[in-house]
């Protein structure tokens, strides 16, 4: 995921198909972009089974797992992205704010938007190992772009 500590590193962020069904995307990018992060790969897809099961192995002995697997694989698309700039896999958790929405800062986007835990928006990767595992399941490489915005020296 990049270089950890540096401008380039990166983030797996996903919105979640509450934040779709709540036509909530463009509001949720919007933040990253105007933070000054940049927008690396974007895409729209139902997760199979099996992706959606790696993605949350970590919480496969959970009582809510499999609903959330359920959920993820539902039919109403996720929008899969991987944002780069200084910082942002920290920077991008307090964007998302807390887990459960109730104890989210207002400002963040579970704070704003969200109230239930199981229906919290979105995901975004918790440390670089994360990071690094979650890009490769969801992105080929070839699908991460490689380019220099306009003017970017915020997030350097
Ligand atoms: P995420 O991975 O989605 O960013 O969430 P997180 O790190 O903030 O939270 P984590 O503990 O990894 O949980 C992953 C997702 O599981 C759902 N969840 N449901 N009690 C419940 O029903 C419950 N607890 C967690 C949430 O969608 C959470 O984001």
């Amino acid at each position: 995921a990049g270089e950890k500590g540096t401008a380039s590193e990166r983030s797996f962020v996903m919105i979640k198909p509450d934040g779709v069904s709540r036509q909530l995307v463009g509001k949720i990018i919007s933040r990253f972009e105007e933070r000054g992060y940049k927008l690396v790969a974007v895409k729209s897809l139902t997760p199979s089974p099996a992706l959606a099961r790696e993605h949350y192995s970590d919480l496969s002995a959970r009582p809510f797992y499999n609903g959330l697997v359920k959920y993820i694989t539902s039919g109403t698309p996720v929008v899969a992205m991987v944002w780069e700039g200084k910082d942002v896999i920290k920077q991008g958790r307090r964007i998302v704010g807390a887990t459960n929405p109730q104890d989210a800062d207002p400002g963040s986007v579970r704070g704003q938007y969200a109230v239930s835990v199981g229906r919290n928006l979105i995901h975004a990767s918790d440390a670089f190992d994360s990071a690094t595992k979650e890009i490769g399941l969801w992105f080929a490489p070839e699908e991460l772009s490689d380019y220099e915005p306009i003017a970017w020296p915020w997030v350097m």
